[in-house]
């Protein structure tokens, strides 16, 4: 586990699949809207963002035609770094969801299991799996595992022994999902003493659990991920204006702490992204 003097990663997860503007106003849609919220993010001392794309009615998209608008609005703003989905929405099929991937983002979501989701059923096959670590191997793609479940740091771990990830890891625990694990604190501390010494572990808690967990994180050597596509309330009752006004809580337990905000390149540092790219070059 990382000292919890270590620069802290705040990732601002902005958009999402599932998150529409019927439940909340703030939502961004559109490139423009979407690096706009980014700039903001950023301002307030997120590191990274993770992104989905949507149609301009709010619709899902993993298309790379909408990931390269809304990748080249954000680097106009901001150099902040770009995280994209692999994940998507429920229901779209393993191509759909990494065509996005060519364009080299600093970093990918790979969720390494099958898990219900709500009432549907978020697949994730181990071919699927595999499928996703090969392309971002292809890439040079430093990739997040998301663990929804205890069982998808094992199969992590069985991915670096097929040589498909490279390890040290970095785990993003994604807990509260309906149908998955639950977003306790005696859940988030098995899963971080689950995983291996070296790794680098961040916790996205769903809804009202989000900020006791991305305080627990802060305060124990973790990193925070916070947005509205996990959470739209900054507390009971209040709309968050964007997912900026959760990273400035995250960022306010952060300096109770006195733990630092991790700039860019102490982000790309804790988390190898330029090792990633580098591996690729030798690679290919
Ligand atoms: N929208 C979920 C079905 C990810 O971004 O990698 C999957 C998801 C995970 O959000
Ligand atoms: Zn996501």
């Amino acid at each position: 586990m990382t000292e919890p003097t270590a620069p802290l990663i705040i990732t601002a997860a902005i958009v999402g699949a599932e998150t529409m503007r019927e439940q909340t106003p703030h939502v961004p849609y559109t490139p423009q809207e979407i690096a706009d919220e980014a700039l903001r993010c950023a301002d307030a001392g997120a590191a990274m963002v993770h992104i989905h794309g949507r149609r301009d009615d709010g619709t899902p998209t993993q298309d790379r035609e909408t990931f390269a608008a809304i990748f080249d609005a954000i680097r106009q703003r901001t150099d902040i770094l770009v995280q994209f989905s692999t994940g998507g929405a429920v229901g779209m099929d393993v191509e759909q969801r990494i065509e996005a991937l060519s364009l080299r983002p600093h970093m990918a979501t790979l969720t390494t299991g099958t898990v219900n989701f709500g009432d549907e059923v978020f697949m994730n096959s181990l071919p699927t799996i595999r499928t996703i670590a090969k392309r971002l191997q292809k890439f040079g793609i430093r990739p997040e595992i998301e663990v929804f479940d205890t069982g998808m740091i094992d199969t992590a771990l069985r991915l670096c022994d097929e040589g498909l990830l490279e390890s040290p890891l970095h785990f993003d625990f994604v807990l509260g999902v309906p149908g998955a694990m639950g977003a306790s604190q005696r859940n988030l501390e098995f899963l971080v003493n689950s995983i291996p010494e070296n790794c680098t572990w961040s916790v996205a808690g769903m809804g009202r659990h989000e900020l006791p967990l991305a305080r627990f994180a802060v305060e124990h050597g973790g990193h925070v991920r916070v947005g509205l596509e996990d959470n739209i309330y900054l507390k009971k009752g209040r709309l968050a204006r964007g997912s900026f006004e959760l990273v400035e809580k995250v960022v306010e337990y952060a300096r109770r702490r006195k733990r630092p905000l991790a700039s860019v390149a102490q982000a790309r540092e804790l988390l190898r992204i330029d090792g990633a790219t580098e591996t690729a070059k030798t690679i290919g």
